[in-house]
């Protein structure tokens, strides 16, 4: 293999902030320090004048993900590919356990998949029924899988949702194990309530998809998950979390020492509910889940990155094309043209993550270089068992390595990114602070704008305990 240099780097860790050289061998760091003389036959890459980042861990994606009726449309290679150009080289993406089997086989399909993978990918995998069988896999995946961290529903009856003493049976089997569990923290059947009654009222535009997803059953359904892996003594991952009640509740259990984890991401960040007021069918694309929410929970969220409460910034790229053209009416929003309930949930993003939080973050909000290298690298991966061969620059660790231009202005456009959706949440917005040069693994793969990496050299990732900061 290779031996490179990277040369003069400004190299920006979540604690540290120093110039220097970096030797990679073999794909690892194996030498920071001042001019490290190197011969002829080197790879070398000057870095003066740009940040030199870790390669951003991004722990919530959905790539050929099947979500019921709907199917995101990046595959592993292309989304992987967006995710490379965003300057992340890590993703743990989302496996499903298909319905009346076992996880075990949800994985073996997902590694299937996951073979065209350009960036190193995890897996945490959704269960959606908990029955005896289930946690015995639950500890053969933690033990001998590599998979140590599983998602649970409390939204969506009937397709994704499990109950509250089954989602207490697996918080305690999976704490018990050094595993973490994500939630997605919603009360499912009383927003089913709500979209019953839009429907029945002839309400069926995308704005119903905010309106009959209210914050306060985010904040309901965020308490009940705490109280619930409190009593199941386990860690607890909230994934993609909108609403200030929700933020509140996982305040309160921090500051109680509850070992309680909350991710936000770049949309409730940077946008907010207004976007549902766009005519004809615009809103569709912004049809998350948990939808856009109004200024003060936009706020409430940026408050929560100052004090921690929210540790983790992922994209939640859950890709579906907004016109039905090329990929079919099952990759499409166009499903819910009529019936804003049967628009498939998700939005994209895993290419402009870590521009987004350059901008808004290091340059708009103030917030540190090494504040925004924590968020979108170094505790993603140690919360999800990664670290450190992920997440930093330290001898040792894969060289997965970042050159970053701070100054570079650019404007977003779906018609330049990489991933196969036909939008942006982001279309037309100027940024300052673009991607430049990419290795992982110590393996040059993004070169401005020319891609050098290829399907398939992303490896599984088999990842250890969780949760441990
Ligand atoms: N939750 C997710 O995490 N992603 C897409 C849809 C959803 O509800
Ligand atoms: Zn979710
Ligand atoms: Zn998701």
């Amino acid at each position: 293999m290779t031996t490179v240099l990277v040369k003069n780097a400004h190299v920006v860790t979540a604690v540290d902030n120093y110039t220097a050289d970096i030797l990679i061998e073999n794909g690892r760091v194996h030498t920071i320090g001042m001019n490290i003389p190197v011969g002829d036959d080197v790879e070398v890459h000057d870095a003066s004048g740009l940040l030199t980042l870790p390669g951003g861990v991004d722990v919530h994606t959905h790539l050929d993900w099947d979500f019921g009726v709907a199917k995101t449309v990046d595959t592993f290679g292309t989304g992987t590919k967006a995710a490379a150009f965003g300057g992340t080289t890590t993703v743990v993406d989302f496996c499903n356990q298909p319905p009346g089997e076992s996880p075990l086989v949800g994985l073996e399909d997902w590694h299937r998949r996951r073979e065209s993978a350009c960036v190193d990918v995890g897996a945490h995998v959704i269960l959606n029924q908990v029955n005896d069988q289930t946690l015995i896999d639950m500890k053969t995946l933690i033990a001998g899988e590599g998979v140590t961290s599983f998602k649970l529903f409390m939204a969506y009856p009937g397709v994704m949702m499990i109950e509250d003493g089954a989602m207490f049976k697996a918080m305690r089997m999976a704490g018990g194990q050094g595993a973490m569990t994500c939630v997605h923290a919603e009360n499912g059947p009383v927003i089913q309530v709500l979209i019953e009654e839009a429907l029945a009222e002839g309400r069926t535009s995308p704005k119903q998809h905010m309106l009959t997803r209210p914050p306060l059953m985010e904040g309901e359904a965020t308490h009940r998950a705490i109280r619930i892996s409190e009593l199941a003594d386990a860690p607890l991952y909230i994934v993609h979390l909108s609403a200030g009640e929700a933020l509140a509740a996982v305040r309160e259990a921090r500051d109680r020492d509850i070992r309680v984890h909350a991710e936000t991401c770049p949309h409730y960040l940077f946008l907010t509910d207004e976007e549902y007021d766009r005519p004809d069918f615009d809103g569709a694309k912004y049809v998350a889940t948990p939808p856009l929410r109004g200024h003060e929970h936009q706020a409430a969220l940026w408050r929560g990155l100052k004090t921690n409460d929210l540790e983790v910034v992922s994209t939640d790229h859950c890709p579906f094309c907004f016109n039905e053209q090329p990929f079919g009416m099952k990759y499409s929003k166009q499903q819910g043209v009529d019936d804003f309930s049967r628009i498939p949930n998700g939005a994209p993003g895993i290419e402009t993550r870590l521009p987004l939080m350059y901008d808004g973050g290091v340059r708009k909000q103030g917030m540190s270089i090494n504040r925004f290298v924590e968020l979108t690298a170094t505790t993603p991966a140690k919360l999800f068992g990664l670290f450190p061969r992920k997440g930093t620059i330290a001898v040792g660790s894969d060289a997965d390595i970042v050159l970053f231009d701070p100054d570079e202005e650019w404007t977003i456009r779906a018609s330049e990114h990489h991933s196969r959706v036909d939008y942006s949440l982001f279309e037309g917005r100027p940024v300052t602070g673009r991607v430049k040069k990419v290795l992982m693994r110590g393996q040059l793969i993004v070169d401005g704008a020319e891609w050098l990496g290829r399907e398939g050299a992303g490896e599984f990732l088999s990842r250890g305990e969780c949760g441990i900061l």
